[in-house]
């Protein structure tokens, strides 16, 4: 018996350092095509070679085992899952989608294609085709990039605590997005990122991201949270925990492009009371294609409290000028992605914690920006690439449209007056719809003294 159990510790040990050393040459090769050199402007890495087909034979099996174990301390379990994973993600060039182009899943593929389009409702195969350091062309406009040339220097500026909340997001987006901010925003800019893992299902989402974050340049923490909390108390766990002045949301499946932050740092450090979101260019949900958005499209809503994207009507673009730089002032933001002063976001009343899951809070906090004193804009320099889906894939407990009703009810009632009868009028399934204490947010409107009109 001794010997049959000594053999087997001898064979898991083997089995142990074996998958240690394959995760350490996975590590080595991911940092290597990450961009270390992030503080340089203006100048994007091309990378050299593409990855080798597989890690060579290493005779120093036992050295690396410790190094592994400190660089990458997991278990072997995790240890197998980040190997898996890091298989089915692309990290350099050579893989397809490089310059933001799109790609098409080989036909022999079609079937597994459209089975996995289910799990996050846009085409999981082509992303993972795609590198999680893609390239992508300067999409700026010259006014923008003359702009950035001539603004004072960003060193001195605030910094940014990034918060990104996520529920059973794909693996290879998510490392997208966190790949190209790090990549693309001044170090000296950055704070931090917050991951809010909104209570996801998915394994992959709770070690081994634990473990990969752990390995970027800056710090990154990530809350796993125990209950389903929904996108309003997810960002509230993220932004009471930011250290930076300013809070970016993010979105977890995103593209960020040069020179995306140093704009919208800079009209929230110049007022405090604005509000900047970038412009939202789309990537495909099937090809991953960046395409990019119209410059002149601002945030509006309709009178079913919808959120909608409008043409930028004539005023606004007299108002703004001939100047392509100059941020856009918008009556409502779509609220995906937005910086915002910390303070500010506190003191007009951070978000409604009587609103459920996710849909609506972008109104009422838009609302409740420009009634409080404070604007919203959208900064034409800034680009920001994001996965627009047809439909979502959450489930809402209760029903979509029940949640829905709830939280624009509750905006209604609290910041519409009179207006409130233009959606119930629209939405009368809204007034069956139990919209829940809103004394807190009366109180809060009360305090904040303001009328809407
Ligand atoms: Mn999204």
């Amino acid at each position: 018996m001794l010997s049959v159990g000594g053999g087997r510790s001898a064979v898991c040990r083997a089995v142990i350092a074996t998958s240690i050393v394959w995760l350490l040459i996975d590590v080595v090769i991911l940092f290597y095509y990450l961009d270390p050199s992030i503080l340089t402007r203006g100048q994007r890495r091309i990378d050299p070679e593409p990855l080798a087909a597989g890690p060579p034979e290493n005779p120093h099996q036992k050295s690396y085992e410790s190094h592994a174990q400190q660089v990458f301390p997991v278990d072997k379990e995790t240890a197998d899952q980040l190997r898996k994973l890091m298989n089915t993600q692309a990290f350099g060039p050579g893989y397809h989608g490089q310059g933001g182009t799109g790609v098409t899943v080989p036909e022999e593929q079609k079937s597994i294609k459209e089975k996995r389009f289910l799990e996050n409702q846009f085409n999981v195969v082509a992303s993972e085709m795609i590198s999680v350091n893609r390239t992508l062309p300067d999409y700026r406009s010259e006014a923008c990039r003359t702009a950035a040339g001539n603004e004072k220097t960003t060193v001195g500026l605030p910094t940014t605590s990034i918060i990104i909340v996520f529920h059973n997001e794909a693996w290879t987006t998510l490392l997208r997005t966190l790949h190209s901010v790090i990549n693309r925003s001044p170090r000296h800019l950055l704070e931090e990122i917050i991951m809010i893992d909104d209570k996801s299902d998915r394994d992959y989402l709770v070690k081994p991201l634990d473990a990969y974050i752990k390995k970027f340049p800056i710090p990154v923490h990530l809350v796993h949270l125990e209950e389903r909390s929904g996108l309003i108390r997810a960002r509230l766990t993220g932004s009471g925990m930011a250290k930076g002045k300013i809070l970016l949301f993010l979105d977890a499946h995103v593209e960020v492009t040069d020179g995306w932050l140093e704009p919208l740092v800079h009209r929230v450090a110049d007022d405090r009371k604005r509000v900047v979101a970038p412009i939202i260019d789309v990537i495909s949900d099937d090809t991953f294609e960046y395409v990019t958005a119209s410059e002149t499209t601002w945030g509006g809503f309709n009178w079913h409290l919808n959120f909608r994207w409008y043409a930028v009507p004539k005023r606004e673009l007299n108002r703004r000028g001939s100047d392509r730089s100059m941020p856009i002032q918008t009556p409502t933001i779509a609220g995906g992605l937005f910086a915002i002063d910390k303070q500010f976001f506190y003191d007009i009343g951070s978000y409604d914690e009587g609103m459920q899951v996710w849909g609506g809070e972008n109104l009422e906090i838009s609302f409740r920006v420009w009634m409080c004193g404070g604007s919203l804009e959208i900064h034409p320099c800034s680009r920001v690439g994001h996965v627009f889906r047809k439909q979502t894939p959450y489930t809402f407990p209760g029903g979509t449209a029940k949640v829905i009703h709830h939280n624009a009810a509750r905006t209604a009632e609290v910041w519409m007056d009179e207006y409130k009868a233009f959606f119930y009028k629209m939405v009368p399934a809204a007034k069956n719809v139990e919209a829940g204490d809103v004394t807190e947010r009366k109180k809060l409107r009360e305090t904040l003294q303001k009328d809407f009109s």
